[in-house]
Formats: structure tokens, sequence, C-alpha cells
């Protein structure tokens, strides 16, 4: 008999879907959309019934594997975290823990997850990456800008007059705003999309502006420019609530706007109709991650944040400037459940500059990296370098269920289960402020185990084993220690499979920022502590005309890397079925000069890669642009990370994933 059960999406997305699945015979057979949900209402994506696939799939790893001259070979659990561990404790009795890297990214929202942290911790402090190949740069100009990074809650966009979305491909990979964009308009309200690619969003937009990738920044300058020669800004707001505003003006005096509109690519006509719109309050900002993966990102945001705010958008419903949600993530016991202070020894590498740091560790050099919830062969940016850094260490260990390309270079493969396999909550701090309960629904196939088997296994065999013994409840109740007084507890969210955690539903409508002034702050001081000047600026992408006119000329076209439609990031690709053909989308005025076809074999590259697809001619998008989506393995053509720049953004906590310029050229099929 089939039964039908309650579940959670952990995909690392915006959304974080609640689920129905179906189970039969102890299978997964099924998996669709929980109609009970409050925000994403029994509506999912292809990634999330995708999850029955990638559950059921043959190609999952059932036994724990060890590389023996070259080869994987079978062995047990136990021989498995026996050697583990004996290597973990000679590096620490040896050369310290810090010789060990710890690589992850967060392909799993289970709260859980979160336990390798703790491992790590309490094993004496490895070396960890800091920052963020997905959002860093932006999460740090929101701190900068008003302490912390929140979003309004999902439903106050009915409030909004006019919804700006900026970077984000919504109808694409944040689906649950998409249905709330295309509710809105029924209502009248104009929504505007600010994108150098025409997709599915900008279709169903009142209007599409296009812009030059990485300009973003100075395009809101324009419109600044534009709100203050008019006198449309908010003078009370300005007044009583920020810090820093003659440092903006004089900034801003400093550029003409035909100046604006030349780098841009955007006319001056239309700066000033969007400075309106933006003076029509309430306005409501939702900025995508795309657009801050440059040098500039952090800047970028900043100056976005500034328009936001001058122009009285800030603290109102239907306002704000929503990037990321933090106070979703922020409610819970994060550092009970991985006890940073345990650490006796740390050190941090930049997680875009992981692989060129543990080339040049000394002091001690990286002996072990170890592998949790990422795929940075084909994720983190310049992967011939990650390529070369991963084959260089004496070991390294993967927990997955696949074998990527990470895997494959692995000398010790661990299974671990997916998320119908074992007990989690789920929750993500990009948007919706909700947590979902998900509990095990079927047994794990083969010999494979949750990741919180192995910590719990590693730890005993290293001696801190009592920092482990704990049951799924009580590891979960762990968690959710500071909304006790709210109300929730793990009772109830199993009954209730969904709660609503207690956050600012419009943040910062007492006006109170979290930042060292308590205003919001044009002029950053928390930026001038970590030694820069906290200065807003009218910068630009390190790889462009305008920095680097040398390499724009050996380089002409812009290369975007965007999130795949049908995947998250690497998870599935080999799940697809049929023939995977690498897509090189090009603006039509390439195929012009160049003489291209669709179909066309060409070839991308820079100084730092090469990589083979098929032309596809975009309808509409900038000149000169060039998209390949991100996370194909090396089997189906990619990674796509060869060409990018594992460089820092501004604020160095962010990537300059699509600061990247490429030249293309048609090449014959071999
Ligand atoms: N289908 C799908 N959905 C996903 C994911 C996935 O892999 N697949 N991943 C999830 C994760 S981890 C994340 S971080 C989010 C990311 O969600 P998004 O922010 O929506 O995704 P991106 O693909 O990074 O880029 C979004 C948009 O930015 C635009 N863009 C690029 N450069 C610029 C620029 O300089 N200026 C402007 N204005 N726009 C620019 C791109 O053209 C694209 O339309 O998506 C989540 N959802
Ligand atoms: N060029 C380019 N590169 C990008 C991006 C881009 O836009 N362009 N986007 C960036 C962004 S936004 C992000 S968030 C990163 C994502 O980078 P990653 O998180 O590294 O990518 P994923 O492909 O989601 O997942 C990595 C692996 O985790 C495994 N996994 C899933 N669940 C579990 C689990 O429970 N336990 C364990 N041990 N493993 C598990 C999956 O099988 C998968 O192979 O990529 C970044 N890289
Ligand atoms: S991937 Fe995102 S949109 Fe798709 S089901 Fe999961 S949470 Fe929902
Ligand atoms: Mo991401």
């Amino acid at each position: 008999m089939a039964e039908l059960r309650k579940a959670a999406c952990p995909l690392n997305c915006w959304d974080s879907c609640g689920f129905h699945v179906t189970i039969d015979d102890g299978k997964v057979v099924k998996v669709e959309g929980d109609e009970t949900h409050p925000i994403t209402r029994g509506k999912i994506c292809g990634r999330g019934r995708m999850l029955e696939k990638r559950t059921n799939s043959e190609q999952r790893l059932l036994y724990p594997l060890k590389k023996i001259n070259g080869e994987f070979v079978q062995i047990s659990w136990d021989q498995a975290l026996d050697e583990i561990a004996v290597k973990l404790r000679k590096i620490k009795q040896t050369v310290g823990t810090t010789a060990v890297l710890h690589s992850h990214d967060y392909a799993n929202n289970g709260i859980l997850k979160n336990l390798d942290q703790r491992f790590f911790n309490c094993y004496g402090g490895v070396t960890q990456v800091y920052g963020s190949l997905c959002w860093g740069a932006g999460i740090e100009a929101q701190k900068w800008d008003f302490g912390n990074a929140y979003s309004h809650e999902p439903d106050d966009i009915v409030n909004s007059k006019n919804i700006i979305i900026w970077g984000r491909n919504v109808a694409r990979t944040n689906m649950h705003l998409y249905e709330r964009l295309l509710e809105a308009k029924k209502q009248g309200i104009k929504v505007f999309v600010i994108d150098p690619l025409y997709n599915a969003t900008a279709k169903q937009a009142d209007q599409f502006i296009t812009v030059k990738p990485g300009m973003d920044g100075l395009l809101a300058a324009g419109m600044m420019k534009e709100i203050l020669r008019l006198g449309l800004e908010d003078r009370d707001f300005i007044e009583q609530f920020t810090h820093g505003f003659a440092d903006l003006v004089s900034l801003l005096d400093s550029i003409t706007l035909e100046k604006i509109s030349e780098m841009t690519e955007v006319s001056s006509e239309v700066i000033t109709q969007l400075a309106l719109v933006y003076s029509d309050r309430p306005t409501a900002t939702y900025m995508g991650l795309g657009m801050q993966r440059y040098e500039n990102g952090g800047n970028t945001i900043r100056l976005i944040d500034a328009l936001a705010a001058i122009s009285g958008n800030i603290g109102i419903p239907g306002g704000g400037a929503n990037y990321a949600n933090l106070q979703v993530g922020q409610s819970f016991a994060f550092n009970e459940l991985t006890l940073p202070h345990r650490k006796q020894d740390s050190r941090q590498f930049s997680i875009m500059k992981q692989a060129e740091e543990t080339l040049k560790a000394s002091g001690p050099a990286i002996e072990m990296i170890v592998v949790t919830c990422g795929n940075p062969l084909t994720q983190v940016p310049d992967s011939g370098v990650v390529e070369k850094a991963f084959s260089s260490v004496p070991t390294v260990v993967v927990l997955e269920q696949f074998m990527t390309d990470t895997a494959l270079l692995a000398d010790y493969v661990l299974p671990t289960t997916t998320a119908f396999e074992e007990e989690d909550f789920y929750y993500s701090s990009m948007y919706h402020h909700y947590v979902n309960y998900g509990p095990k629904l079927v047994s794990a196939p083969g010999e494979a185990k949750s990741d919180l088997w192995i910590w719990t296994q590693l730890a005993a065999r290293l001696g801190f084993g009592a920092d482990f013994a704990y049951t799924r409840d009580e590891w979960l109740r762990m968690t959710l220690k500071p909304l006790e007084d709210s109300g929730i507890t793990l009772e109830k969210l199993k009954e209730q499979h969904t709660m609503e955690l207690p956050v600012e539903k419009v943040p910062w409508h007492n006006r109170k920022f979290q930042t060292p002034t308590g205003k919001f702050e044009f002029t950053s001081l928390l930026g001038q502590s970590k030694g820069k000047n906290g200065l807003l600026a009218l910068a630009v992408p390190d790889e462009s005309k305008w920095n680097n006119p040398l390499l724009a000329k050996t380089y002409p076209y812009q290369l975007l890397t965007i999130h795949p439609l049908r995947s998250n990031h690497s998870q599935n690709y080999h799940l697809l079925g049929g023939s995977l053909k690498l897509k090189v989308e090009i603006a039509p005025n390439i195929a012009e000069d160049q003489g291209l076809l669709n179909g066309d074999y060409v070839r991308v590259w820079n100084d730092r890669g090469e990589v083979r697809g098929y032309i596809s001619i975009l309808v509409k998008a900038h000149p000169n642009t060039i998209n390949i989506d991100e996370g194909i393995w090396k089997r189906f053509g990619g990674s796509v990370n060869q060409l990018t720049s594992s460089r820092e953004s501004d604020n160095g906590l962010g990537s300059t994933l699509y600061d990247c310029l490429v030249n293309l050229e048609r090449i014959e099929t071999n």
C-alpha cells in the first residue's frame, strides 16, 4: 500500500519547499508539493521532483571506497574509518590539526549538516574556508549598510506599487517569488527586470532594462543623481537615520549622467524614468546573487541599498532592499551545535582561493582534505588549479552520494544518505522564514550512512565520542533551544511539519539598524574597522575595458555562468538522461559579427582555460554577453569554472565568478 508522507526539500535554493512524498514498498516513488505549506503552496520544481531519481538511482555510492594504485576498491566501514582516524591522529600529533583542510559548501540545507563543523572544532580546529562563492560580497555589503542582511516576508509584496527584480533569475531559481510576481502583476503592481539576459522573468515584466554586466552599481548611482536633482529624496529618513550622506553626494557629483549612461549602456532617459519609479513609493527591490559575483560586487549591492535608502524604501511595507534573510538561520542555536570554542588552533583560506592556498601552504602544509556537501572540482573557480591542488595532497576524503568529479580525485569516498533517508530540519536564509521538518522515510541503500553517523564514528575513534553521544531527537532539540519561548518545539514541529520563525517581517521598520552608529551607513564604520575606507565608489568589474583595456581587446566577450534550469548546480546532470550537449548561449551581435549559426561547435577560452560546446543564439541579450550554465560535470563537457577566476570581491568575502572575459571561435566537431 502506497503511503503519503510530508517532508521537505533539502536543496540549497531560495524556496525551501514543503513536500508530499509517496512511499511504496519501502521506496520513494513520487515527490510532489505539500499544498498546506503556507509559502510554497503545493508547487515544487523539477529539481525537487528529481529527488526521487536521486534517491533510487543505480549510480548511488553504496560502499566505502579506497583508491589503491589509481583504482577504487571496496573496503569495509571499519577499515575506512580506522584508517582515516589513524591519519587524523597522526596529523594532530606531528604537524598539527590545521594540516587538514575542510572544504565544504551548502549542498544540503539540513541543520544537522553543520555537525561537520562540530567534528573539526572538537578535533582541535582545522583549516577552514571563509567567505562564499554564492552570496559573500552582498552579505558583507548589507552588513556594512544595515548591520545585517534581512528580507521582507514573501507576502509583503502585495503592498508594493513597483517591484524591481534586479539580477535575480526568478522564474528559474525562485519559483515562489515568480508566482507572487504574477499575482502582483494581476493586481496592477508594476514589475521591472534589470538583467543583461532577457530571461523568462523579463518576458513577464512591464519593462525590461538590459544593462552591461557588472555595471549595476553605476546604474544605481545614476538613479540617485536623478532623484537628488529632482528633489525626490526622502529627506527625513536621510537626516534622521543615515550616516555619511555627504560622502555619497560628493561621489555622485564626481560623475555625469552621460558618463554613467555610456558605462552602463543604459540610456539617460531610462535612468531618469527608473529614478521616478523608485520615488513612487513603495518600491520593492529583489536583488539576485549573479550581479555581485564581480570584483566590484560588494560596492554594487551597497549602491543599490543606498538607492533604496535615499528613495525612502527602507523599513516600509512593500519596500525593502531584499537580498538575503539571515534572520532565519540566526534563529537556531548554532554555537551549541558547532562548539566553536573547542578549537585550539585555526587557519583560514578564502573559499575562492582554497586551491592556490593549498598549493602554497606551509607551517603546516595541507596533508588531508575532507570534502562535505560540496563538489569543489566543478563549483570552485579556476578548476585547473583546483584539480592540481586536490591531486597534490596526500589524502583526500570525500563524503558523497555519487561519483562526482571531486570524488574521482579522492583517496577515500564515503557513501552518504540522501535527505529522505534521515531526519532533519530544513530552512533557507534566502527568502521565506518557515522551518520545515523532514522525517526519515526510507532506509539507505547498500551501506550508505548519514554524515552524522560518520562523524560520530570518527569522534569515538579519536577520543571525543562524548561530544557526539546524542540521539537525533537530542540534536534537533539542541538547535531549537532559543525558539522554545516562541512555542517552537520538536514535538510541535513534528506534528505541524512547518512553523513560522519569529523574525521581523518588515525589517528595519523601527529604523534601528545594527551598524556601529545605529543608522543606515552610506560610509561604513564596519568597513573602516576592517581596514577599508568604508566609502561607496564608482567601481567597475576587474575584467572590463574600463579597468583592463588590453585584456578586453584579447577577450572581447563577458562570460556569465548562471544557474541551470534543471539541475541544482552539479547535482542533477547525471540523472537527466539523453545526450547532454554543452550549450554556449550568445548575444545576437556575436553571432552576426562572427557569422555563427545555432548548433555551431565553438571553443570558448581565456588565459585560464577552455570549454567547448554548441552555439545557441539568444533572442535578446546585452551585446557581447555569453552564458554557459554552471554545474556541468567533466564527462559532459564541463566545468565552466575552467574559465573563471578565483579573485575575491572588493570586500574580500565573495567570488568574482561572472567577472570573466573570454574569446570564442568556431571549430570543427571532432
Ligand atoms: N534552477 C536552479 N535554481 C536555483 C539554483 C540552481 O542551481 N538551479 N541554485 C540556487 C542557489 S544556490 C542560488 S545562489 C540561487 C541564485 O539565484 P539567482 O541570483 O537568480 O541566480 P544566478 O544564476 O546567480 O543569476 C541570476 C541572474 O543574474 C543575472 N546577472 C548576471 N550578471 C549580472 C549583472 O551584472 N547585472 C544584473 N543586473 N544581472 C546579472 C543573470 O543574467 C541571471 O538572470 O538560485 C537557487 N536556485
Ligand atoms: N561558474 C559558476 N560557479 C558557481 C556558481 C555559478 O553561478 N557559476 N554558483 C556558486 C554557488 S551560488 C554555489 S551555492 C556553489 C554550490 O556548490 P556546491 O555546493 O559544491 O554544488 P552542488 O552541486 O550543489 O553540490 C555538491 C555536492 O554535494 C553532494 N551532497 C548533497 N547532499 C549531501 C549530503 O547530505 N551530504 C554530503 N556529504 N554530500 C551531499 C551532492 O551530491 C553534490 O555532489 O557553486 C558556486 N559555483
Ligand atoms: S529546489 Fe527549490 S523550488 Fe525546487 S522543490 Fe526544492 S526548494 Fe522548491
Ligand atoms: Mo548559491
